[in-house]
């Protein structure tokens, strides 16, 4: 695409003597004529100029194009336009009219056509600032700049901070804008080429929130993107800041553009057609079929409904203690996990949809909780619900809900890789499965049973202060920085104590 780049200091000009040595290079080379492609600074078109003249008189057939693609300036202005990222598609289709072989006259016909269409503005959040010295310009932290240079100049305007929707229909209205001096006439129908630049300190997530306004934005004005390139392409050091490019474009410079490359910058960019993918994700999300088996009534409905609002109300009662335990081993949001889930259980109680029996009930919970919950525990749950509801396909007695909750205990162990003792919400889960193997279908003393399960499982919650922690987030931390007990250990022994109140309650008669 290139054959060379010639490097000043940061944010300065190369000298004269640096450039005409690149100009011999390429000569020396064999090359049939060298375009010196330069941004439209003072001392960059010098410096380039004066090397063209020396070269020239050396019998070098060498030209030039200034690229001064900036739309910010409203009124003439001295300074002239810059030259910022619209000079990345002048290398591109520089570089493939010259793989092309066409002449340097030719070359610079067509460039000097595409210069007229090409048009680019700025706008940051941040300031760059030049390596060993402060930010170039100031910034309060709810103000943007905008229509900056790309080497830590300010820009024509501050304004307050706006959403990303509305950034850049400022900066496309302003850059599109008649009355503005420098810009660029876009209507509906044209067919434009887009960048969104990245001035180096935006993340990916940031880049393609911008990305897809400007999309979105140009759409609504009926104009047709052709190509959307998104990337880091011509950066102003750390800046967190973006900049739109819009080139008219008919076939034959789509073509350039596409035309292949080696260049690393460029070549995983260069066949994007954003639009189209724009527009297969706005199909709204479907929920999945409900394939569960019809709501069922009953005694067993009953019962489920108060133990589901009773696990549902205690886990919205625990969100903030639980977020308050998680803050000292994890991130802090182990009580927002659960209270997602609890949400997801009342939408499902207010939809009346809740199975007639335990293996389609355990199932449903399953589903639930893997779409609604999220995080690690989410996942683990929810496997373990999976795996519990096989042991109540037949079965709706006593051992076999103890046996379900044993399976779905050794599903969470085997899948999410922990053991008793690592401080876990396995901790008090496995502390009560234990006891439920007690539980038989003879004695009615199903009750009893649970309430030592639960016991043993409040116990074995308080026992994870003490433990060190083996996997999972709070395994990053030094033990000695873990006082107080686990969490997912406490949510689990509230959700059992939780149960057991629920099945302590007279069933009510339920009057149709
Ligand atoms: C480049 O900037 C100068 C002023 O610095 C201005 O006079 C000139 O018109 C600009 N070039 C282009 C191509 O806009
Ligand atoms: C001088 C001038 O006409 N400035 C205009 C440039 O574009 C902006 C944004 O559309 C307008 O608000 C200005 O009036």
């Amino acid at each position: 695409m290139l054959s060379g780049a010639i490097a000043g200091d940061v944010f300065t000009s190369p000298p004269t003597g640096s450039i005409s040595a690149a100009i011999r290079t390429m000569d020396r080379a064999g090359a049939a004529a060298v375009l010196l492609i330069v941004k439209n600074y003072t001392g960059d078109r010098l410096n380039f100029g004066l090397a063209l003249e020396e070269t020239k008189v050396e019998g070098i057939s060498v030209e030039m194009v200034v690229v001064a693609d900036d739309c910010a300036f409203t009124t003439k202005k001295k300074t002239g336009r810059r030259g910022l990222c619209g000079t990345v598609l002048i290398h591109k289709m520089a570089g493939a009219m010259s793989e092309m072989g066409k002449s340097l006259d030719e070359i610079v016909e067509r460039l000097k056509i595409i210069l007229s269409k090409l048009g680019t503005m700025g706008i940051c959040l941040s300031p760059c600032s030049v390596p060993g010295s402060g930010p170039t310009f100031h910034l309060e932290t709810d103000e943007m700049e905008l229509g900056l240079g790309i080497h830590g100049e300010a820009g024509i305007a501050r304004i307050k901070i706006i959403s990303a929707d509305e950034v850049i229909q400022k900066i496309i209205d302003h850059m599109t804008n008649p009355s503005n001096e420098s810009h660029l006439s876009v209507q509906a129908g044209d067919h434009i080429v887009l960048i969104v630049n990245n001035l180096g300190g935006l993340s990916c997530l940031e880049l393609n929130i911008v990305a897809n306004s400007a999309v979105k934005y140009l759409e609504s004005k009926e104009v047709i993107i052709e190509r959307a390139y998104i990337g880091s392409f011509m950066t102003a050091l750390e800046m967190g800041g973006t900049s739109l490019t819009l080139m008219h474009a008919d076939h034959e410079e789509l073509k350039l553009l596409d035309s292949h490359t080696s260049a690393p910058g460029w070549a995983t960019v260069a066949k994007h057609r954003l639009v189209r993918k724009c527009r297969s994700l706005n199909v709204p999300y479907l929920e999945p079929e409900n394939t569960d088996t019809p709501p069922g009534s009953g005694p067993f409905v009953d019962k489920a409904r108060s133990v589901l609002d009773m696990i549902s109300t205690t886990l919205l009662q625990m969100e903030e203690e639980l977020n308050e335990l998680d803050r000292e081993a994890g991130d802090g949001d182990c009580g927002t996990t659960h209270a997602r889930a609890a949400e997801a259980i009342k939408n499902l109680l207010t939809s009346g949809a809740v199975p007639g029996n335990g293996h389609q009930l355990l199932l449903c919970l399953g589903r639930i909780i893997r779409e609604h919950m999220g995080g690690t525990s989410g996942a683990l749950y929810s496997i373990s619900l999976i795996a519990a509801a096989q042991n109540l396909k037949d079965n709706n007695n006593p051992s076999a809900w103890a046996a379900a909750f044993n399976s779905g205990i050794e599903a969470m162990k085997r899948y999410g890789g922990a053991e008793p003792g690592d401080r876990t919400m396995l901790d008090s889960l496995a502390a009560a499965a234990d006891e439920l193997r007690k539980m038989t279908d003879e004695g009615g003393n199903e009750l009893q049973v649970l309430a030592e399960a639960l016991q043993k499982a409040a116990a074995a919650a308080e026992a994870t202060k003490d433990m060190i922690a083996k996997v999972g987030r709070a395994s990053y931390i030094t033990s000695t920085q873990l006082t107080r007990p686990d969490p997912g250990a406490v949510a689990g022994a509230a959700i059992l104590k939780a149960i057991l109140t629920a099945l302590e309650q007279p069933t009510p008669e339920v009057q149709e």
